[in-house]
């Protein structure tokens, strides 16, 4: 059976996420979102920077919330959650897949840093605008393209579960303005999906 390591609050809430839309069996490893069990010898063995999530299946040990997200669809997906190879969504879909993790959450990891895990006389205001600055840029072409869309390339897939949780995230840090109506929407919507519920209050 799939094992996820799990912390509450981060991106492993994708893989859970994931694992109930394909309704997938699996067993959960929910750790605190602290060094004791982060940083552990135990778990610096399945993950080197001692970071979440990770999957294990079988033999298989394997860490890194994207890579984590394709192995689960290639091998138990049954083809959904993402459009074929030859479909017009289908870059589109790749483009948003990997936004995430190259365009959103770096600023996002900034904010974080400096705005709630560094004791407040090591936060640098000036870093933390930067940052949010960045972000700011980074989620309006997202809004844009939400246009007259439920989803980033129509229906729902595997580019929600990776982009969506990052907007989520940001729109909880309060980092979407008002002014985005179409995120405001689609976060909304996403909040709305029995998986993503599930996922977030584990
Ligand atoms: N790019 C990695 C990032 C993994 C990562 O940084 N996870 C965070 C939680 S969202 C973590 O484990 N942080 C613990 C720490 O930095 O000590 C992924 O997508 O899996």
């Amino acid at each position: 059976m799939l094992k996820l390591h799990f912390a509450p609050n981060s991106r492993a809430g994708r893989i859970v996420w994931l694992l109930e839309e394909l309704g997938l069996e699996y067993e959960l490893n929910k750790m605190a979102f602290h060094p004791k069990d982060l940083k552990s010898e135990e778990h610096r063995r399945r993950h080197p920077l001692g970071r979440v999530p990770v999957l294990d299946d079988g033999d298989v040990s394997i860490y890194e919330s994207g890579a984590i997200v394709e192995y689960v669809m290639a091998r138990y997906g049954d083809g959904g959650l993402k459009p074929a190879v030859d479909a017009p969504e289908f870059p589109e879909y790749l483009q948003w897949f990997h936004y995430c993790e190259g365009m959103v959450m770096p600023p996002i990891n900034t904010i974080m840093v400096h705005s709630v895990l560094l004791p407040p006389d090591r936060r640098n205001p000036e870093t933390l605008a930067q940052a949010q600055r960045l972000l700011g840029r980074a989620v309006a072409p997202v809004d844009a393209a939400l246009e007259g869309r439920e989803y980033l390339i129509g229906d729902f897939s595997a580019a929600d579960i990776m982009l969506g949780h990052s907007l989520f995230m940001a729109n909880r840090l309060g980092q979407v303005s008002d002014d985005l109506a179409n995120l405001k929407g689609y976060v909304k919507r996403l909040e709305d999906r029995p998986a993503f519920q599930t996922a977030i209050n584990l």
